[in-house]
């Protein structure tokens, strides 16, 4: 079994649901093992800003399922939770990124881990201080990583 944290965010219709609902379908696999569930963070819009703000949650699991066959899993949750609320081509309602898998890291296209904007972003790695204080990314603690993190608006609900 490996420790793995999942960044997930919702910024369309009920993103609490949608975000309960990414969990639950976690829970429901049995190759998958949730462990710890960060608050639920309101956060500014990084990247595109001109839209609404996000509902962000990281989860922690073990799991026994490979790197790829667990971001499989992940991108089945966005196309299922998608599929009943979205028109095609519109906004999503859900995303499930891989942040951190065990020790692996990857450069691929497809997959990379760490997560290659994670450490920029505090709507990420805000949620996964809470979860996990002790933790380094890249080499870097986290708590450094955080307080670099300021200026981005968060709001814990
Ligand atoms: N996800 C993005 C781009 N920008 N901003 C916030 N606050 N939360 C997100 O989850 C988010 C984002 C692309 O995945
Ligand atoms: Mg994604
Ligand atoms: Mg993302």
């Amino acid at each position: 079994m490996t420790r793995a944290y999942l960044g997930i965010g919702s910024n369309i219709g009920d993103t609490k649901k949608h975000i309960e609902d990414s969990i639950e379908m976690l829970r429901n696999n049995k190759k998958i093992e949730v462990i710890k569930i960060s608050s639920k963070y309101e956060t500014e819009p990084i990247g595109y800003t001109d839209q609404d703000w996000f509902l962000n949650v990281v989860v922690e699991i073990k799991t026994e399922l490979e790197p790829y066959e667990l971001l499989k899993y992940c991108n089945y949750i966005e196309d299922e939770l998608k599929r009943k609320r979205i028109i095609r081509w519109g906004p999503r309602t859900i995303d499930v990124d891989v942040l951190l898998y065990g020790d692996y890291t990857s450069d691929d296209e497809k997959l990379t881990i760490p997560h290659p904007r994670m450490t920029e972003r505090a709507f990420v790695m805000i949620p996964l201080y809470e979860i996990a204080k002790d933790i380094k990314v890249n080499g870097e603690d986290i708590k450094t990583i955080v307080d670099r993190l300021e200026d981005q608006e968060i709001k814990k609900l």
